[in-house]
């Protein structure tokens, strides 16, 4: 008997996926069909599969070509499948030539004809309105937002505004992008926009783009007030658009499992967390000179309460800063305290101070660490009293990370609210009244 095997997501499923499958059974006599599940998908780049892993399965199931299904988890998987299943054909798409030539050691590999002008990429476009983004400010941030938005289906990067138009048209030229300096004439040629401007100016350009109708996914911190973040939700809400704030951590796969685990009970209730971020800074950089919005708090602070509004919520007792700062009083670095009816955190902040960047979660059963940067999870550990007895987790966060957080803005946008729960709008609102906070106590409210 002849065994052939073949992998797939199979989303949104369609005449090039059966013909793959039909071939795929004609090169032998049992076919088994390997489906990724999501959360592989997502470390291999694909964010934006629709159909859950049970209907993908079983839109293969009724084609009555597979002898057997199975999933598929990890990278590593094929070669162990092959020999587990003493498969004797490997059979892929020829979009894929070339990349499985390393499984010739173990069996058979056949590069089957891809059907032309069908995909599940095209389908997922045609099935929702390509959202036209629009970029508000063209520094750093937004120079790093550019590659990552492009490899998220379902969004076009259209546009760019900034005041001064030789900065609009430089990055324009460099993206390919239309370039606007005047703001209504922006508006109207996008759905939604990405603010990557000023941290000061964030408040008054999404409120326009709002009172605009359009969607806004702001870079942190999106408001340094309480009642601004508040009002702009509410204001949000009311239009029906959909208001993110941009804090890559919040989005990818490696933060969200590492959330899931210290949330699950698996460490005991949670007593202590310490978040810590640090990176030197130039002295004369915006970060170190901007004397009303610069400084390690304002800078890294978000990052650092995730977690802590995360597992402790946002109901603290009490939040005490001490710093250190630099003779322009711009603090070089900061830690935040947090306390908690039953817990208590720390947010250590550093821009001109180096420390360790860890993510420490300490539970009555156990603890989590995070190694820097954290910020970017891709690995992390639980520990018990038992030193031997430590899990290991690892996860994917690819390039700048910034493509998980579009991913999330467009499927909100689309009407799923599976990313609701990665950053709350309360989160966003708390966040907002702790920098609050913290400028007031520094006279820079
Ligand atoms: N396919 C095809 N013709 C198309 C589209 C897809 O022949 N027009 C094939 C692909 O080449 C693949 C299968 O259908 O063999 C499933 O395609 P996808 O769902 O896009 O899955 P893919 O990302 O190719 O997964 O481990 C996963 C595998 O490596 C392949």
């Amino acid at each position: 008997m002849i065994k052939v095997i073949t992998y797939g997501t199979f989303d949104l499923f369609h005449e090039g996926h059966y013909n793959l499958l039909k071939r795929a059974k004609d090169l032998g006599d049992y076919l088994i069909v390997g489906v990724t599940t999501e959360s592989y998908d997502q470390t291999r780049g694909k964010l934006n599969v629709v159909d859950s892993l049970m209907t993908r399965i079983e839109n293969i199931r009724k084609t009555g070509f597979a002898d057997e299904i199975i999933i598929e988890e990890s990278i590593g998987q094929k070669i162990q499948d092959i020999k587990k299943y003493q498969v004797d054909i490997f059979t892929v798409g020829s979009d894929w030539v070339g990349q499985f030539d390393y499984l010739k050691d173990y069996c058979k590999v056949i590069y089957l004809d891809r059907t032309k002008n069908i995909s599940s990429t095209m389908l997922r476009e045609q099935n929702m309105q390509i959202q036209r983004i629009g970029v508000i400010g063209t520094g750093r941030i937004a120079q790093r937002f550019m590659p990552e938005v492009r490899q998220v289906s379902g969004v076009n990067a259209q546009a760019v505004y900034n005041p001064h138009r030789e900065s609009a048209a430089r990055f324009a030229e460099r993206w390919g992008l239309d370039c606007y300096d005047k703001l209504d004439d922006f508006y109207a040629a996008v759905d939604a926009v990405y603010i990557a401007s000023p941290h000061e100016t964030h408040y008054d350009y999404i409120k326009s783009a709002l009172q605009h109708d359009k969607h806004v996914l702001c870079e942190k911190p999106m408001v340094l007030k309480e009642a601004e973040a508040d009002e702009l939700f509410r204001m949000a809400k009311e239009r029906k658009k959909i208001l993110f704030e941009g804090i890559k951590t919040a989005y990818c796969p490696g933060f969200n499992q590492l959330m899931g685990i210290a949330c699950s009970g698996m460490i005991g209730n949670i007593r202590n967390i310490e978040a810590c971020f640090t990176k030197l800074e130039r002295t004369d950089g915006r970060e170190l000179t901007d004397l009303k919005y610069g400084g390690s708090f304002v800078e890294l602070g978000s990052y650092c309460m995730l977690p802590i509004m995360k597992i402790f919520g946002e109901n603290y007792t009490d939040v005490r800063f001490d710093m250190i700062k630099a003779e322009n009083g711009l603090d070089l670095f900061t830690k935040a305290f947090f306390t908690y009816p039953n817990g208590m955190a720390t947010a250590t902040c550093g821009l001109g101070v180096k420390a360790e960047g860890k993510l420490l979660i300490s539970g009555t059963k156990g603890y989590i660490v995070a190694e820097p940067p954290w910020w970017k999870t891709t690995y992390f550990e639980v520990h018990h009293e038992n030193p031997g007895e430590v899990e290991k987790y690892s996860d994917r966060f690819i390039e700048e990370g910034l493509r998980y957080e579009v991913s999330d803005f467009l499927s909100m946008i689309n009407g799923s609210s599976k990313s609701k729960f990665k950053l709350t709008r309360s989160e966003s609102v708390a966040f907002a009244s702790v920098m609050e906070k913290f400028l007031k106590e520094n006279q820079r409210g």
